[in-house]
Order: structure tokens, then sequence, then C-alpha cells
């Protein structure tokens, strides 16, 4: 084996943002279509139940998007993505990870409330992801559709009560996008950053692919459609002699706004509840109340984020600090004091990929699914 082999699903929301990263870095990879056997396999040696896992030419494996990036912006770093100003990093971390967790609740609303678009994910999934599970498609389709719909609709707080809050969060980011890329080709400038690819996978493999959010895209986004195709279509050449963004560019308020008044009040909540051992979790957005399961993860990327800015020197923390409050609104203050609080006293650690099969994750800590939780209905 000589390329990289990316074990997911061509529906996959991760799946989606790993392939245009390796794509646009010119690193060759093979898609290998996931069953249910095959997530477990993976499962067993990485310790997470989730997909994308990638696995090396040398036999180790990674998983979760943001380490893969992590890892070859490390051992690969021409064509870097991430920017050479540490503030101006920091704020694409901070956009990445927003992007990666805050668009999961709308995508899996559209994907699975809406009759067109369940009934053509279900039958995908009904043909790749349970092809070996020995039961009759209309029945693997049904199974399917009520397995999301427990897990990630009933389970993630989407309700009656909550759907307008959820779609809300859908149209602004589409706004927000919209005036951000009204003036250049990426994000953050000229180049493409890890915040682009944060919001990749839920652009393209949700909202941009599943009819009901699609239609909405092209008729108030155009501009975002526009750059969901050249992110897929995007290859070194164009954007190495390209400058990295050296400060925030205009029109990163709407978006950085929403990551500050919507998505870091609920990272503070969610962590609060996970370190008072709470299993759930409320909140509010849009003077909505939601109720979800605490999801150690999140808890997770809330102190990466806190290590990042706290280990930033002075200058850059100086920055972020004016940044926050004049791009990110009422929330931005309330940012940086989160921010600079110190790591809760249940730090959670990630152990250091990439693994081996002999190495496993799994034989020591167990595996977890996608959130961190354990229990996942693939696992017997
Ligand atoms: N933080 C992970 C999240 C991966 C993830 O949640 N993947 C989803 C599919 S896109 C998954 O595997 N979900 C498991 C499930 O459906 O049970 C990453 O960045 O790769």
């Amino acid at each position: 084996m000589t390329q990289l082999r990316v074990h997911g699903l061509d529906v996959s929301y991760f799946t989606g943002k790993l392939e245009a990263y390796l794509r646009a870095k010119g690193l060759a990879y093979e898609l290998v279509e996931m069953d249910t056997r095959s997530f477990r396999r993976c499962a067993r040696i990485t310790g997470v139940a989730q997909m994308p896992q990638l696995e090396l030419p040398d036999g180790r494996w990674l998983t979760d998007s943001t380490q893969i990036i992590a890892h070859f912006e490390r051992e690969a770093p021409g064509k870097a993505i991430y920017p050479d100003d540490p503030a101006v990093r920091f704020i694409a971390d901070l956009l990445e990870d927003f992007g990666d967790e805050w668009l999961w609740r709308p995508a899996m609303y559209y994907r699975w409330s809406f009759e067109p678009d369940a009934r053509r994910v279900s039958d995908r999934l009904a043909c790749s992801m349970t092809r070996d599970v020995p039961l009759p498609v209309v029945l693997r389709r049904w199974l399917i559709r009520s397995r999301q719909r427990r897990c990630f609709l009933q389970g993630d707080g989407v309700n009656r009560a909550t759907t307008s809050a959820i779609e809300a969060v859908y149209i602004e980011v589409l706004d927000a996008m919209q005036t951000a890329l009204s003036s250049r080709p990426f994000l953050m400038g000229e180049r493409p950053t890890q915040a682009d690819f944060g919001f990749f996978g839920s652009m393209f493999r949700h909202f941009a692919s599943d009819p009901t959010p699609a239609a909405m895209m092209r008729k108030r986004s155009p501009k975002v459609l526009e750059w969901v195709d050249r992110l897929w279509n995007l290859t070194p050449d164009q954007f190495v002699d390209r400058s990295m963004p050296d400060t925030l560019c205009s029109g990163l308020d709407c978006l950085l706004g929403l990551a500050c008044e919507d998505y870091l009040p609920y990272l503070d909540a969610n962590e609060k509840a996970y370190e008072a051992g709470e299993l759930q979790v409320s909140w509010q957005s849009r003077n909505i109340e939601f109720s979800t399961a605490v999801n150690p993860y999140r808890v997770w990327c809330l102190q990466q984020l806190r290590s990042q800015y706290q280990t930033m020197d002075g200058a850059g923390r100086a920055k972020v600090g004016d940044w926050l409050p004049s791009f990110g609104g009422a929330g931005g203050g309330i940012a940086v004091s989160l921010l600079r609080q110190a790591v809760g006293p249940k730090a959670l650690a990630l152990t250091v990929p990439p693994w081996t099969a002999a190495s496993s994750r799994a034989r020591t800590e167990g595996v977890l699914n996608s959130h961190w939780r354990r229990n996942h209905p693939f696992h017997h």
C-alpha cells in the first residue's frame, strides 16, 4: 500500500472535510467505503467509533479530522494552510471548531427531518454502510432512519420548540459566509485555512447536497455554492504562491459574532456541566431552551482553544483580545474571559496519535463514540 486510505463514506460530513484537505494538499488517497464490520474494526484500533479513520501507508492510524490536519501540517509543512501569525491562526482554529461542531445539528436536522432528504441518504446508507447487514434493503433503510432520528434529532435537542433556532443557525451562517466570500476566494483571504475546511464538511456533504438546504443555498448564497466547488476542486498549485492571511479581513464579523454569541456560551455550559459530573446540559440559543447530553469531546475542544490562546505570546493575546470584542459583538468580551480561564481540573487528554493495531487505543481505554461517550450502537 503506497497511498493513504480514508475509511469513510461519500455522504459523511467529516469524511468530506478530510477529503477536501487531502486534495488541496495534493496527498493521494483512496476512499475505502465503510460497512458496519469495518466501522467496528477501525474503532478497535483508534478507540473511537467514528468516520473518517485514516490508515497511513506504514500501517499507523489516525482519527479526528482536526487532529489529522494537524498531523499533516506538522509532518508535511509545505503548502501550509495554518496562518503564520499566531493570532490569525487562533481565529482560524476557532472558526474551524465552530464550523465542525455548531453546524452538525442543523446538518442532521435538514437531512433527517425532510422526506426527500431522508429518502436520498437512507437509500445510500442502505447500500453502503449497512450493506453487510443480512436484512432486506427496505428494512435497512428503515433502521437507518430510525437510528439517525433517535440519535441525532431526538437525542440532540431537535424538536418542535427548537426548530426555528436550528434553522436560524443555518440561515445566519449562509448569510455570514456570503458576506465573507463577497470579496475573496476563501474565508480568511486569498489562501485556504483550516477555517475553510471546518465549514466544508457540513456545506459540501449536507447543505449543498441534500435537496432542502441545497435549494436554500442556491437561492440565498450563491457565493457559498461557488466556494464549495472551489474548495473541492482545489490543488496546491492554485494557492502555494498566494500570501497567508496576516490580519483579519473585513466581513468576518457576522461569522465571529455567531461563534462568540451562540457557540462559545454553549461550550461554556457544556464544560460546566461536565465538571459538575452531570449528564445533561441546558443552554439557550435565540431565547430558546435546549437540553442535550453533555459532550466530552466538546469539553476537549474548548480546552484546546483555551490552551492555544494561553500559550500565545502577549502580542498575540492582545490582538485576539481586541479582535473578538470588535468583530464578535457583545459575545466577544465574554469569549475572551472564557479563554483566559484556567483549564478545569478534569482536563481531558487525547492520547497522542498515530496508533498501530498493536498499540491500539481501544485496548487500554475502551471504545468511545464520536462524542467520546460509550455505548455506541454499532459496537456489538
Ligand atoms: N471530531 C470528529 C467527528 C467525526 C464524526 O462525528 N463523524 C461522524 C460521521 S460524519 C460519525 O462517525 N458519526 C458516528 C455515528 O453516526 O454514530 C472528526 O473531526 O473527524
